[in-house]
């Protein structure tokens, strides 16, 4: 039976900190999702963020919303915050004065976009206003540091949140790295962004966070005898005391954690 991952024991093992909720750009208690599948919006592009296009809610997860433009296919779906800023009420780019754009490789001949986009809309089910949630407030400053223990989305794999640790600070720009997943997922961004929440998150929006994969690394202190792997949490093999970012780029271990993550390629 799969064990379930747990915070408190976690940080205990690993000697480590969490980063205080004040340092992330989302609201302490994560917003209701009150969207359906079906239900259409208006989204930014992600591949071309100056159009806006109509949307189709093709998941819920959590606080997420999984996305599909309409006229695009299937392979580019994107997940959003329903707090997000780059999604909003159809109606809205029209009363700015906008127009709706067809999203970048609309599988039509571009001349059929405005009789696609009638056809669309026709009908369709729209979300309502009460759906889109005010985006919050971002942290005056970084309040990271580095050490500190975070969930956050892997960007290769979109719809996972998972365990992570910020490996480095610079400035804005914070590294977050991948508990256990050796450096091949791990990445730079603002400590503003979206996709990095306080740990406990998924347990409150109903999210399922990853477990940490196999090369996680314990303090040499740790009272835990080597031998005996605690909760899904073991010994690196290589080097215990090496922080997992210096090893970018390497595979991760996939003998234990594969069956669970194997949605993607
Ligand atoms: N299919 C991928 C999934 C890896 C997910 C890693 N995340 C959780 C950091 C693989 O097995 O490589």
């Amino acid at each position: 039976a799969k064990e379930k991952f747990n915070w408190d024991d976690y940080l205990n093992q690993v000697g480590s900190v969490a980063a205080p909720p004040n340092c992330f750009k989302q609201s302490r208690t994560p917003p209701s999702n009150d969207f359906k599948v079906g239900m259409k919006l208006e989204a930014h592009d992600p591949r071309n963020i100056t159009s806006i296009c109509i949307a189709t809610v093709v998941g819920i997860t959590g606080a997420r919303l999984r996305l599909r433009l309409d006229g695009s296919d299937d392979k580019n779906d994107f997940w959003r915050l329903v707090d997000s800023c780059d999604i909003q009420q159809i109606g809205t780019c029209e009363k700015k004065g906008d127009m709706l754009q067809p999203p970048l490789g609309f599988r039509m001949n571009a001349s059929s976009w405005p009789m696609f986009l009638l056809k669309t809309l026709n009908g369709a089910d729209m979300a309502p206003i009460t759906c889109f949630k005010q985006e919050p407030q971002k942290p005056s400053q970084s309040f990271f540091k580095t050490g500190m223990k975070l969930e956050a989305v892997d960007k290769k794999n979109p719809y996972l949140i998972c365990p992570a640790t910020i490996g480095d600070v610079k400035g804005d720009d914070i590294f977050i790295t991948f508990d256990g997943w050796r450096g091949a997922f791990d990445y730079w961004c603002k400590y503003d962004s979206r996709d990095i929440f306080p740990i406990g998150w998924c347990s409150l929006t109903g999210d399922s966070l990853q477990p940490p994969g196999n090369s996680v690394s314990l303090p040499r202190t740790s009272s835990t005898p080597a031998a005996s792997p605690i909760k899904g949490v073991r010994r690196s093999m290589q080097s215990p005391q090496k922080p997992v970012q210096a090893q970018k780029g390497r595979k991760p271990m996939r003998d234990k954690c594969l069956g669970q993550t194997s949605a993607s390629p």
